[in-house]
């Protein structure tokens, strides 16, 4: 196995999507061979916003057994919920004492919302809880989207600052830049990327845990143009182009090559919907197993804790020493 540690995680926000999955949750999955992966469910990233805790609650579980479900092996990977390892809040707090205010109020989250009455404290702070998650497993390299680059941006300055301020402590990470390509968009606005915290029946969020029919009926009614032409072409026909790009990922052959071998929009309707049920079928009946079987689910989610405990308290053991909090 390399020794690149990488790490990522996913809000329970709101049921996974496709996208989710194609952006994330496979890659981890083929991941898990090649490096020494960290990958969590963030159930504290979803308190910065107005949360009901029963379905908090309902939605870090369900997003644990979509990892699990998805392929995601504890014995490879180290596979957690992000509160089962109380040190990310530990080293959170350690690098609020290091982060600036003016660098906070920079980032895209709290300008963008932070203004609002009544927004959390927590929307303010939680990428120095970021860049703990990241810190904590002295993560290399960390697989981002375009999004979440400011992010990763904020890790890498606070371990910098964190190392000139009081002795070298944290490995800066890399920041690794995802293929673009794996951008799913919304089905009924291809102007924007499927999201998972969209309303729980938007017609254009395709969730793992849809079954069959509502999948085919969410796909027969996407968006396309009327040209009638299947062609590859994310500006002038992003709602055809994303169907390829969906149909190319689940088939693993590039979008244009897919686009020569079909020449209507049902038949491209209809092979989409046939790849992403055959994927999302056999991942659902593991999800539901794995939820009616809580003492197997908890057995892995305890693995997954020790693990992540060993794993980041040798780095908040550094940290604590580093600032000067340790006797
Ligand atoms: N539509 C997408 N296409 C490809 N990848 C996607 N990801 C999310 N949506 C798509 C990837 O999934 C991971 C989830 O990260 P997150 O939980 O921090 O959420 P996010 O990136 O903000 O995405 P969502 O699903 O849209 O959540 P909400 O609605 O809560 O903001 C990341 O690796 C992301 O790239």
């Amino acid at each position: 196995m390399s020794t690149f540690r990488d790490l990522s995680g996913i809000t329970p926000s709101g049921q996974l999507t496709l996208g989710n999955y194609l952006g994330a949750l496979r890659r981890f999955v083929q991941r898990q061979y090649e490096v020494d992966g960290y990958y969590f469910v963030a159930d504290l990233h979803a308190l910065t916003v107005d949360h009901d805790p029963a379905r908090h609650r309902q939605l870090t579980t369900s997003t644990m057994a979509l990892f699990l479900a998805s392929g995601l092996d504890p014995e490879q990977a180290t596979v957690f919920v992000q509160s089962d390892v109380s040190a990310h809040v530990h080293l959170a707090y350690l690098l609020e004492c290091t982060a600036h205010v003016g660098e906070l109020s920079r980032m895209i989250q709290f300008k963008q919302k932070g203004h609002r009455p009544g927004t959390r404290a927590s929307l303010f702070t939680y990428p120095c809880l970021m860049a703990a998650d990241i810190l904590l497993y002295g993560a290399d390299r960390v697989p981002v989207g375009g999004d979440q680059s400011q992010h990763v941006e904020l890790a890498r300055d606070l371990a910098i600052r964190f190392n000139s301020l009081y002795g070298d402590t944290f490995v800066v990470p890399e920041l690794e830049p995802v293929a673009l390509a794996a951008r799913v968009l919304d089905l009924q606005d291809p102007g924007r990327k499927m999201s998972k915290s969209d309303p729980e029946d938007a017609a254009g969020v395709i969730r793992m845990l849809d079954n069959p029919d509502v999948i085919a009926k969410k796909i027969r009614r996407a968006v396309t143009d009327s040209d009638n032409e299947v062609l590859y072409d994310p500006k002038h026909k992003p709602g055809v182009s994303n169907l390829l790009d969906i149909l190319a990922s689940l088939t693993d052959q590039p979008p244009r090559d897919v686009a020569t071998s079909i020449t209507t929009y049902g038949q491209l309707k209809q092979a989409t919907a046939d790849a992403v049920i055959t994927t999302l079928k056999p991942i659902r009946r593991r999800h539901d197993e794995l939820l009616k079987n809580p003492a197997e689910l908890n057995r892995m989610l305890v693995m997954g804790a020790v693990k992540a405990r060993e794993a980041s308290e040798p780095f908040l053991a550094a940290a604590n020493q580093a600032i000067g909090i340790t006797r």
